[in-house]
C-alpha cells in the first residue's frame, strides 16, 4: 500500500511539474500568427529549452492567432508588465522606437543574408539597446521574411497595376507611404482582422511572406500573388522589462541562450517553409514571379520614400546601413 501511495505521489509531482505547477516564473508568450507558423514552431522550441534548462523554474505558456491581442496591444502589455513575452514584426514597433523605421525602407536588404548581417551586427544591437527605455528587452531578431503582395482583383506586374487597389498594411507610416507612392490605396489594420477584411472585400489585398499567405489560408480569398519582396520584415523576441528585472541572473542566461538558439532554428525553418509554400501556392493562386526589370520598376517607384523619411529616421543611420550592405556585397 505504502509503495503504491509513494508511486502515485511521484506521478503527481511529475504531472504538476510538466503542467508548470511549482514553477517560480511564468512567461506568457503571445503572437498574431497561427500555430502552424514557423514563428509558433520556434516559440515551442524556445519553450522546451527554457523549461528544460531552468529545471522547471520557468514555465512558458504559448498563445497564437492574436489570442492575447495584436502586436501593438501586446507590446503595451509588456510595458505594463501584464504580459511577459511577444514577438512582433518590427513595423509596429516603430510606434515605440522610431529608429526601427530603418527596416521598413523598401528594398533596403537585397536578400536574407544581408538582413542577417545587419541585424546581427552593430546596427541591430544598437536598435535592441533602445528597447529597455521603452519597458521591453529585445532578446533576439527572428524572421518574418520578405513580404509579397496578394490581391483579389487582377495580377500585378508593375506599380501601375496597383492603381486604386485597397491594400492592407501593418500599422506603419513608411508602409502606408510606400503603397501610396506606388498608386495603391493603403489602409492600416491589425493582423487579426485581416482575413475577414479580405473575405468581406473591405480590402482588395495585403502583403505578407509566402508562409503566412499559405498557412493563414489567404489563398481562399485572394486569387493573385506577386513576389514583390518590397520589405524584409524582422521579428523581435521581446520580454517585459518589469518581468526581466525580477529574474535572477542564472535564469536570465537560460532565457537569453534559448532565444539565441531559437533564432538560428527560426531562420532555418522559416526560409525552408517560405520556399516550400511558394510552390504550393502556385497550385492555388496565379503567382507572378517578376523579372529583374519588373522588380526594378517597383524599387524605382519607392525611391521617393528614402527622401521623405530621411530626417525622421536619421540620415546617419540610413547611410550607415547602406554602407554596411554595400560592403557585404563585395
Ligand atoms: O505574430 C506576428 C504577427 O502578429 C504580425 O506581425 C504578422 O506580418 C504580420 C502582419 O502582417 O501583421
Amino acid at each position: 500500500m505504502k509503495i503504491r501511495t509513494g508511486i502515485a505521489a511521484l506521478i503527481l509531482v511529475g504531472l504538476l511539474a510538466t503542467a508548470g505547477f511549482g514553477a517560480e516564473f511564468t512567461i506568457n508568450a503571445g503572437i498574431g500568427l497561427n500555430d502552424k507558423s514557423a514563428q509558433f514552431q520556434s516559440l515551442k522550441f524556445f519553450k522546451e529549452l527554457v523549461e528544460k534548462n531552468s529545471e522547471g523554474k520557468i514555465e512558458v505558456v504559448l498563445f497564437h492567432s492574436s489570442q492575447l491581442g495584436d502586436d501593438r496591444t501586446m507590446m503595451e502589455a509588456l510595458k505594463m508588465g501584464t504580459q511577459e513575452m511577444t514577438c512582433p514584426s518590427t513595423a509596429p514597433m516603430t510606434a515605440f522606437v522610431n529608429a526601427y523605421k530603418i527596416y521598413d525602407l523598401p528594398f533596403i536588404f537585397a536578400n536574407e543574408e544581408v538582413a542577417d548581417y545587419i541585424l546581427d551586427g552593430p546596427v541591430g544591437k544598437k536598435l535592441l539597446d533602445m528597447l529597455p527605455a521603452q519597458g521591453m528587452i529585445g532578446l533576439a531578431y527572428w524572421e518574418n521574411g520578405f513580404r509579397m503582395l496578394t490581391n483579389s482583383v487582377h495580377s500585378v506586374k508593375s506599380p501601375e497595376d496597383l492603381k486604386g487597389l485597397k491594400i492592407r498594411t501593418m500599422e506603419n507610416p513608411i508602409h502606408l507611404a510606400a503603397f501610396k507612392v506606388m498608386g495603391a490605396n493603403p489602409t492600416p489594420m491589425a493582423f487579426g482582422e485581416l482575413f475577414s477584411a479580405m473575405q468581406q472585400k473591405v480590402v482588395d489585398g495585403q502583403e505578407n511572406p509566402w508562409g503566412t499567405i499559405f498557412l493563414q489560408n489567404f489563398f481562399e480569398v485572394q486569387k493573385f500573388a506577386t513576389d514583390t519582396g518590397h520589405v524584409y520584415s524582422p521579428f523581435v523576441l521581446l520580454i517585459s522589462r518589469i518581468f526581466w528585472d525580477k529574474l535572477p541572473d542564472d535564469m536570465k542566461k537560460v532565457v537569453q541562450s534559448a532565444a539565441d538558439l531559437a533564432k538560428v532554428h527560426n531562420r532555418e525553418i522559416n526560409r525552408k517553409m517560405n520556399a516550400e509554400y511558394l510552390e504550393k501556392l502556385k497550385e492555388k493562386m496565379e503567382v507572378t514571379i517578376l523579372t529583374p526589370e519588373q522588380k526594378a520598376a517597383f524599387q524605382q517607384a519607392c525611391q521617393p520614400i528614402y527622401d521623405q523619411f530621411a530626417k525622421d529616421i536619421g540620415e546617419d543611420l540610413i547611410k550607415e546601413v547602406q554602407k554596411l550592405t554595400s560592403e557585404y556585397k563585395k
